[in-house]
């Protein structure tokens, strides 16, 4: 009677379980290509690979399981016409190699057809991995591979994730659920989404993982996590992946028994150089440390008098010789010092460029502040010649209303990386700074701090599983277009289908400007609530300190509002090349997207539309909130496109989003509706309550702190 009943239920929800996608196969959904072309049906049908290994293991499991979602087929492995090859330069017939280019490197591939076959080749069996997700992409996407084919280079050397996560599982400012890492079931247990994880990398480029907190706990320099540490870097390794951990400044007073962690002392300088030694026996790839130091409590060779260079080349020293490099975050300001926030890393960093060790690259936010929605690039790009510096993109959304808020981030990325520093005359790039292009860096690198968790979907919103997908592609290519990534993930996670992928892109390309918009337009900016940053608080004010408070930013007065960081004010101006202290210096000619980034106005200024900045303000908000509205119209209109469960989930977090847009128009309006004195313009709709309740909304355990 029991089996009965359980076969009624199975039955009942067969259907459902049909039209299942909880989204945890992310871009690699591989799901059924109806009305294939013969090359299509063809590629995975007879493959030869050349070769042996873990990866090339990985690289056939792969395959079959492309082939089996794509067409319910198995590929055949045979030595005889095959239809594709699978090999390294060196290993393949020589009238194949001869065609494969050169300049590959350790992680390139070239993947082209000759007559009939596709040949996916590299110098590596990481390059091969690497050729091997790109060829699968292509069948899914429809897009054949031509007898010239695609030669891929990565133009960036360390494409990492930084994990926030701490070791009791927690992450901060981590939205999707609790940290991956299992520290208390490691080293014995390897969880199938470790693997899951490192496949999803891999399948983008991303070659490293820094595993825990940049506020970091000395404990996991302990043999008992490093075994646990050890066990990840093994899982991760025939994906192509090294772990990085993040090293506390502390950590030999903390869990060394010594009494300082002064870096010009012999005794602490021998302790990091034996715990490197120990670090590399457990994890003989080991890639080194991620360090934030003299940064919002973190202790650092401030403590002792000492540079940020000193710092730093201590522990280099100590990885130089398994070659381990140092992240060093250039993510320094004091609490001591009165100056423009914005100013301070700047002021620290620039008189040491060029004292710091080989295998030291200084890891710098994408802007000064922190993280915003909108932050003009940071003014350390264009004023650091000798000294590798390396972008630090968050892809979790601190600032950005973390996981519900549907936000691309691969424009705002882009936004950045094309910037002109004008550091070396124009056409100084951002993107050349990273790709080391510019100066000639010898190590280049790219960070994004994960928005991944335990979350059946691993990040929360659907839609963003396609900022951790965009941080790969850009971390791999600082020049790739905002709209390709869209195009190519929209494909790979849902369907080719140009009636549904138009729309989407449309909505995944206006998203960041929306959340601009309806958050922190023309150029206002730390404007959230206090500590979790999640939902407006330009009230909040005084606590601990300045430059944690929106008060301080957004100086908003009967006057006006806006920082001034021009000559009269901050200053913060002077740090950027000349030509660009004249562009955004000068009202005519600075952008308004950083208007009150760099000027105070007053309420009437008038704006280039007409408005008066006051009715300019207002309508960005309105704007916003209408596309969010919008959104939900697109998404309901494509219903038939998308499986019932990724549909109804993000048609919920779209909803919210709307909601939560209107409560960021309705209180940052009526706050600064207060000093500007003047009424809403019309087209604007009146909030929904009065100042006093936005002010008094207090969420309780927000997530990520
Ligand atoms: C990990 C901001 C965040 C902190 C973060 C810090 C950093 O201040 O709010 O949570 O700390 O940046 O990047 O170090």
């Amino acid at each position: 009677m029991k089996n009965l009943t359980s076969l009624i239920v199975a039955f009942l929800l067969f259907p459902l379980m049909l039209t299942a996608n909880d989204g945890y196969k992310l871009w690699l959904q591989y799901y059924p290509i109806e009305s294939a072309q013969n090359w299509q049906k063809n590629v995975l049908s007879k493959v030869n690979i050349y070769g042996e290994g873990e990866t090339i293991k990985i690289i056939k499991n792969e395959l079959e399981l492309a082939s089996s979602g794509f067409f319910n087929t198995s590929p055949r492995y045979t030595d005889l016409s095959s239809s594709l090859i699978i090999g390294l330069k060196n290993e393949i017939p020589s009238n194949l190699a001869t065609r494969v280019a050169d300049g590959l490197g350790e992680e390139g591939y070239h993947i082209f057809s000759s007559e009939g076959q596709i040949i996916v080749s590299a110098n590596s069996s990481k390059g091969l991995l690497y050729g091997t997700f790109r060829l699968l992409q292509q069948v899914q996407m429809q897009e054949a591979i031509d007898e010239e084919g695609i030669v891929e280079i990565p133009q960036v050397k360390h494409r990492i994730l930084n994990h926030w996560d701490n070791l009791n599982r927690t992450v901060e400012r981590g939205y999707s659920g609790f940290s991956i890492w299992n520290w208390h079931r490691l080293p014995r247990h390897i969880d199938q989404q470790y693997i899951d994880y490192a496949r999803a990398n891999a399948s983008i480029g991303i070659n490293g993982t820094s595993i825990t907190n940049v506020n970091a706990n000395a404990l996991v320099l302990t043999p008992y996590y490093l075994e646990k540490a050890a066990a990840l870097a093994d899982a991760f390794r025939p994906y192509g992946i090294k772990v990085y951990l993040t090293a506390r400044f502390s950590s030999p007073m903390e869990i060394g028994g010594l009494e300082t962690a002064d870096p010009v002392n012999p005794e602490v300088q021998q302790w990091w150089k034996e715990k490197a030694e120990e670090i590399y026996e457990y994890i003989p790839d080991f890639g080194g440390f991620v360090v934030k130091a003299d940064s919002e409590g973190q202790p650092g060779p401030h403590n002792y008098g000492r540079t940020q260079a000193e710092g730093a080349n201590m522990l280099a020293d100590a990885l130089q010789p398994f070659g381990g490099i140092v992240m060093w975050r250039a993510f320094v300001y004091s609490e001591h010092t009165p100056d423009d926030r914005h100013k301070q890393a700047f002021n620290e960093f620039v008189p040491l460029d060029g004292t710091f060790r080989d295998n030291v690259i200084v890891q710098v936010k994408n802007g000064a502040i922190d993280f915003q929605p909108r932050e003009p690039f940071h003014p350390l790009f264009g004023a650091m010649p000798k000294t590798p510096l390396m972008m630090e993109f968050q892809i979790t959304q601190e600032y950005l209303g973390h996981d519900t808020h549907l936000a691309f981030l691969a424009p705002m990325y882009e936004e950045v990386l094309k910037e002109d520093t004008f550091v070396n005359g124009k056409g100084s790039e951002v993107a050349k700074v990273i790709d080391g292009s510019l100066h000639d860096y010898p190590i280049t690198g790219m960070a994004g701090v994960a928005n991944i968790g335990t979350d059946r979907n691993w990040t929360g919103h659907h839609f963003h599983q396609a900022n951790w997908y965009a941080f790969g592609k850009l971390a791999w290519n600082p020049w790739e277009k905002s709209e390709k990534i869209a195009d190519d993930w929209i494909k790979l996670t849902y369907s080719t289908d140009p009636d549904f992928v138009a729309p989407i892109k449309k909505m995944m390309l206006q998203s960041h400007e929306m959340v601009v918009n309806y958050m922190t337009p023309l150029g206002i900016h730390h404007i959230m609530a206090r500590s979790h940053h999640y939902g407006p608080g330009p009230w909040v004010t005084g606590g601990g300190r300045a430059d944690w408070t929106s008060t301080y930013y957004h100086n908003a007065s009967e006057q006006g509002m806006g920082f001034d960081r021009t000559a009269n004010g901050s200053n913060a101006l002077e740090q950027y090349a000349q030509e660009l202290q004249e562009n955004w210096g000068n009202l005519e000619t600075v952008p308004e997207k950083f208007l009150l980034w760099f000027h105070h106005l007053p309420w009437d200024y008038k704006m280039k539309s007409g408005n008066i900045l006051w009715d300019e303000i207002a309508f960005h908000y309105q704007k916003g909130v209408e596309e969010a509205r919008e959104n939900i119209n697109t998404w309901n209109n494509l219903s038939a496109y998308v499986d019932r469960y990724r549909y109804e989930h993000v048609l919920s977090f779209l909803k919210i989003q709307a909601e939560e847009a209107e409560w960021w128009r309705d209180a940052v309006l009526l706050y600064f509706g207060q000093f500007s004195n003047l009424p809403l313009p019309e087209g604007v709709e009146p909030p929904k309550h009065d100042l006093e309740y936005y002010m008094n909304i207090d969420h309780k355990f927000v997530p990520g702190i």
